[in-house]
């Protein structure tokens, strides 16, 4: 990190000590979580320490275990799609894109979305239909950025199938080793708004380029349930940024780092913008750097289900069920 408040005259710069006073807000208002998280599992510690570091990551990868063969492999919906294969992208680029959910899945999923009041900006006080989203933001008096269901999910038969899909489990388990588990399975809207708040932006993991550092080794199975265009917040990842690591990305407290900086290391064609038709499903190590953009025009409407090795950390989440 660094402190430095001097411009290139010598004398302090104005600009570098708002600059620097804004990374210790970052910091600070972190503080009080990170605590928490302590207290609650003292195993974190040395994960938040070290696994931003590649030789911190590396050392943890060797105590992956073998993976057990999945019984019932062929149960996927995802059909024609090789395990090898997906491994393979993830390990070389750290995304796979060659997911498709059957239509009767998305819609229904969709369809449970569209008749289910959603918790705005990840706040149960929030609660609206998303078919209401600008009255919402009237009658609360404030931007809504998001729009989650956290465990009403549960009560959607087909987000539970693709859940349970053994495929799932059997990358994870090739990918991350024989620790895998299911952590979270979570549906959301992200809503166009011109009034959201940087902070509201950050919450939402939108706008801005981070790494996911909620355990030593994630994955993380992404499905559009609308279609996504350049208008809808497509999901962006920058390939090839889960495995090599310019120190300054090691040794940085902050997980979120300027789209510049980011594509100056790990070069500018490097990020992939996810775009494509209700269903398109991708999987990424959220290690590598991603981001989800601020729909300009339509809601995004998305599902996620993450894998990790360790136990997770309940604080972490922000009401969507957490598997232990
Ligand atoms: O909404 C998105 O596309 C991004 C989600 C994200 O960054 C995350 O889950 O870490």
């Amino acid at each position: 990190m660094n402190l430095q408040t001097s411009d290139k005259s010598g004398g302090a710069s104005l600009e570098a000590i708002a600059r620097n006073g804004s990374l210790l807000r970052r910091i600070a208002v972190r503080i009080p979580t990170y605590l928490t998280d302590l207290r609650e599992n003292p195993a974190w510690l040395p994960m938040f320490v070290l696994a931003r570091t590649m030789p911190g990551r590396r050392m943890h990868w060797l105590a992956a275990r073998r993976a057990r063969p999945v019984d019932n492999a062929r149960d996927t919906m995802f059909t024609g799609v090789e395990r090898e294969a997906v491994v393979g992208a993830l390990r070389s680029d750290g995304l796979f894109s060659g997911l498709v959910l059957p239509s009767d899945i998305h819609r229904q999923i969709a369809d449970f979305a569209r008749r289910t009041p959603c918790f705005g900006n990840f706040d149960r006080r929030l609660e609206f239909m998303p078919d209401e989203h600008g009255q919402a933001e009237k009658r609360l008096g404030r931007s809504l950025l998001s729009g989650h269901y956290f465990e009403r999910i549960l009560d959607c038969p087909a987000a539970l199938s693709v859940q349970r899909d053994p495929l799932l489990l059997d990358v994870a388990a090739h990918y991350l080793g024989g620790q895998a588990k299911l952590i979270t399975t979570r549906v959301w809207w992200s809503f166009p708004t011109g009034k959201a708040t940087d902070a509201d932006k950050n919450l939402a993991s939108l706008g801005k380029y981070h790494f996911d550092l909620d355990d030593w080794r994630m994955l993380k199975f992404f499905f559009y349930l609308v279609p996504v265009d350049a208008g809808t917040g497509p999901h962006v990842y920058v390939r090839g940024s889960h495995n090599r690591r310019a120190i300054k990305h090691q040794l940085t407290l902050l997980v979120g780092h300027p789209a510049e900086e980011v594509l100056d290391v790990y070069g500018q064609q490097s990020p992939v913008t996810l775009i494509g038709e209700a269903g398109l499903g991708f999987v990424e190590d959220p290690f590598g750097f991603h981001m989800g953009t601020v729909p300009a025009r339509t809601p995004r409407l998305m599902m996620e289900v993450g894998f990790g090795v360790s136990r997770p950390s309940r604080r972490r989440f922000h009401g969507e069920p957490v598997i232990r």
